[in-house]
């Protein structure tokens, strides 16, 4: 059962105003929202999905329940990145060309602006010459989302191309992705989630805890 189970059905529902109503209400009685997040707001988004594998759910309802995840994210966002100080240093994030999804991305994303990091988002359908701006405008790390297992083998690519420059981290990673594809393709990190990101940046970059 969701933390929040109001919460929970208007973004399986894609209720975006009623998703909203609750965001606001829970920044301004400053509730846990690290924990509806997790325990209430993704749920929702796994089971949209799960519904989609299942054909019980189409496009265009995954589509209105990412837009209210999306309308509650914004929201909840400047209390989740306010542990703010000097930025650490500076990371890219992107969804890998082909992938437009960008829910996850925009969760690393979120997560690593609130550990200090400074964030390029370079969106989504990124091909390697858009994470090579990033890098020439000083990022140090690139982090790169895939939600299809048809857009996956693409990390392999943005991998070969950074190969030579030992100075820029390459991690991966989205629902597909794993421990053992990110060995296999040669990253330097990879994470399970938003959390698990900061925490790969941060070690690959050797920064100290
Ligand atoms: Co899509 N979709 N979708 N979709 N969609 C999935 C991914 C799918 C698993 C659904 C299913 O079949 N059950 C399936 C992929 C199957 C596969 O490849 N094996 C799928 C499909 C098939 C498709 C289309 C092909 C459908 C179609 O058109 N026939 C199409 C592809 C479009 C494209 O990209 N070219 C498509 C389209 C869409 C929408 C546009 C409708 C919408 C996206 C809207 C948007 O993002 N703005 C959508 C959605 C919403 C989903 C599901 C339901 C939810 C994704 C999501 O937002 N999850 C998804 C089902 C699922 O994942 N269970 C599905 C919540 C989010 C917080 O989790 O993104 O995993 P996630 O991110 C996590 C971690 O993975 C991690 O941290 C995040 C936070 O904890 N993480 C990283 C992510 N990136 C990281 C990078 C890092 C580290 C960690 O770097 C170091």
């Amino acid at each position: 059962m969701a933390q929040n189970e109001e919460l929970y059905n208007a973004i399986l529902k894609g209720k975006r105003k009623i998703v909203q109503a609750i965001a606001e209400q829970a920044v301004a009685d400053a509730a846990d929202v690290e924990e509806l997040l997790m325990e209430s707001m993704i749920p929702a988004m796994k089971e949209i999905g799960d519904r989609f594998s299942r054909n019980e759910a189409y496009v265009p309802e995954m589509l209105i329940a990412a837009r209210a995840m999306q309308t509650g994210l914004d929201i909840l966002e400047p209390v989740l990145a306010a542990k703010g100080h000097e930025p650490i240093a500076k990371v890219a994030v992107g969804t890998v060309k082909g992938d437009l999804h960008d829910i996850g991305k925009n969760l690393v994303v979120i997560m690593l602006k609130g550990a200090g990091f400074e964030v390029i988002d370079v969106g989504t359908d990124c091909d390697v010459q858009k994470f090579e701006e990033a890098v020439n405008d000083g990022a140090s790390a690139v982090c790169c989302s895939a939600l299809l297992t048809t857009t996956m083998p693409y990390m392999k690519e943005v991998v070969e191309h950074f190969a030579t420059k030992d100075d820029v981290k390459i991690l991966i990673g989205g629902a597909p992705v794993t421990q053992a594809y990110a060995e296999e393709i040669g990253a330097d990190g990879f994470a399970n989630d938003a959390n698990g990101a900061v925490n790969a940046v941060t070690e690959c970059l050797g920064i100290a805890s």
